[in-house]
């Protein structure tokens, strides 16, 4: 582990944009469930009766009740030590993007600034009808809610079927077309177009880094595999970087 530490902190030191694609599992050790392991949300609740509009529309007092109990741990819980160290390199670098797939807000209350969140934001909700945005604060409704004019309230977040806000996606792209290391930390990588983010940047010459305790379908392309927990592998290329730096 140590080597492989060394070997990628030696292509961060020549590298001058860095993109960090993360899911759920770099949140895992806050205490969000994850979706696909053998503990994760989809193991007992099944995706396609929640995770899309259709779903939504024939039982949305049933979806809500679900975004409220997420939205309630989320807000309970803090950053861990992984996004801590990813807010942290971004000031160390000239360009440093956050792609991350996750709804939860964690990167942001870490402190990084440079993100985009290619599945939205469980903070934001709207009307289906007419677009107007709620915030819902502390209040975690279990039963549909609706906006003034009738329509029924949503959270803004993609469901399967939906397509990623352009915007994001765009930078996204652009950003790991770009980029000269890449980190895939705590993800699948099983979800699309999200998951075409680590594979353009290796497409274009990035060195890629997975972080996972568990092997994925990138694990092939990347050149580099730390296999462990993000909170705690995270740190410690931090840490190294700072030492070859001369910042310690
Ligand atoms: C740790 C750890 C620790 C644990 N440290 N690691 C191309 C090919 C095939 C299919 C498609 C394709 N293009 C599109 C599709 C269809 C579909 C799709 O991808 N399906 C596949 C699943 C088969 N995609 C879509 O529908 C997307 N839209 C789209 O394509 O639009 C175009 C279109 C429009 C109209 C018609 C047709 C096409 C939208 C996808 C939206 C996904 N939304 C969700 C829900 C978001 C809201 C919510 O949170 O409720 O996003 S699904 C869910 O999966 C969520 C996540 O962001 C996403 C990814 O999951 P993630 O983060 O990878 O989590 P896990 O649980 O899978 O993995 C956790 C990992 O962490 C594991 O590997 C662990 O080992 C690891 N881990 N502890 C580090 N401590
Ligand atoms: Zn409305």
């Amino acid at each position: 582990m140590t080597e492989l530490i060394k070997k990628v902190v030696e292509k961060l030191i020549e590298a001058k944009s860095v993109v960090v694609f993360t899911g759920a599992g770099v949140s895992a050790e806050s205490g969000v469930p994850t979706f696909r392991d053998k503990d994760g949300l989809w193991q007992k609740l099944k995706p396609e009766e929640l995770a899309n509009f259709n779903a939504f529309l024939r039982n949305p007092d049933l979806v809500t009740e679900w975004y409220s109990h997420r939205r309630k741990i989320m807000h309970e819980v803090k950053p861990n030590a992984g996004h801590y160290a990813i807010a942290e390199m971004e000031k160390y670098f000239e360009r440093f993007t956050v792609v991350t797939q996750n709804i939860d807000n964690l990167h942001r209350r870490a402190g990084s600034k440079n993100i985009f969140e290619l599945h939205g934001n469980i903070e934001r909700n709207y009307c289906i009808k007419c677009k107007k945005f709620y915030d819902l604060g502390d209040t975690y409704p279990d039963k549909a809610i609706y906006c003034e004019c009738g329509g029924l309230i949503r959270p803004d977040v993609v469901w399967f079927g939906e397509f990623l806000p352009e915007d994001e996606y765009d930078g996204a792209v652009k950003a790991a077309k770009s980029c000269d290391v890449c980190f895939s930390v705590g993800t699948s990588a099983v979800v699309f177009p999200a998951a075409y983010i680590p594979i353009y940047a290796k497409q274009s010459g990035a060195f890629l880094v997975e972080i996972n305790p568990n092997p994925t379908d990138l694990s092939r392309m990347a050149d580099v595999v730390l296999q462990g927990k993000s909170g705690e592998i995270l740190p410690l290329i931090l840490s190294e970087f700072k030492k070859q730096k001369g910042l310690l």
